[in-house]
């Protein structure tokens, strides 16, 4: 079986990370998406967060009219901070030998790939999708990689020239490029509207917009 693993703040849940889920659902025949939402997530431990129950209600929602895409608290409350390497690993422990994993990723998350922990290590974990626009190339994701994984110029140059979907393989990584994401709605942009009062509607799955709306999220930042 194929299986995604999407990781996120989640915060909220909206358009562009369910176009990602659906485009990598169509391309690589994924039979199940875990939708991964992290309690603090490494990189924005010092920013203001919504707390994990509300993230995932509206993950929940987002989620239930969809069979194959599951909400997960595999990073739930209850250690300090979560990190994708140990995550990957424990959710591989309740795989069949047979299924494939693929850790889902947006091309702006992948560029910081090489500050994250045992960033080899996760790369060789499981294969990886980067959601992108269309424009990008491989170059791009073989250039973002740690320095050991890192391939010379002269295996990178080709990728340059090729801007449509793809595979990169080296050193035992297996990088898919989705170049065909392309909704630019952010998180950032829905929470300050949602601040001041203003649509979010077609942005966020209804009931989620009836969510945050209900409960108040993002009034008071
Ligand atoms: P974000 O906070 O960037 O998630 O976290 C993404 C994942 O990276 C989480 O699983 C984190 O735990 C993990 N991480 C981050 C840093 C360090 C480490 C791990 C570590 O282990 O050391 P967001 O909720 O902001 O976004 C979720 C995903 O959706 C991201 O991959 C983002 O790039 C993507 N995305 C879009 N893709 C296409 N079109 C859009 C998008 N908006 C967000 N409009």
């Amino acid at each position: 079986m194929n299986i995604g693993f999407f990781g996120g703040t989640f915060d909220p849940i909206h358009r562009g990370h369910l176009a990602v889920a659906a485009a990598a659902t169509r391309r690589f025949r994924l039979q199940k998406i875990l939708f991964v939402v992290n309690d603090v997530s490494p990189h924005k431990q010092a920013e203001p967060i919504t707390p994990y129950v509300h993230r995932y209600a509206m993950l929940a929602l987002a989620l239930a009219k969809e069979p194959r895409y599951l909400p997960s608290t595999l990073e739930s409350p209850g250690i300090a901070v979560h990190y994708s390497i140990d995550t990957v690993r424990r959710a591989k422990t309740a795989l069949k030998k047979s299924d494939r994993l693929f850790f889902i990723i947006g091309m702006d998350a992948f560029r910081e790939i090489s500050s994250w922990r045992q960033p080899e290590q996760l790369l060789r974990e499981c294969e990886f999708i980067v959601a992108s626009r269309p424009g990008h190339s491989l170059a791009e994701v073989a250039e973002s990689l740690p320095e050991k994984l890192r391939p010379p110029d002269k295996i990178i140059a080709p990728f340059r020239r090729s801007k449509g979907a793809g595979t990169f393989t080296h050193k035992g990584v297996t990088i898919h490029l989705l170049p065909e994401v392309n909704d630019s709605v952010s998180a950032t942009d829905i929470r300050a509207a949602a601040h001041d009062r203003r649509r979010i509607d077609g942005r966020v799955p209804a009931t989620v917009a009836s969510y945050i709306r209900k409960m108040h999220l993002y009034e008071e930042e």
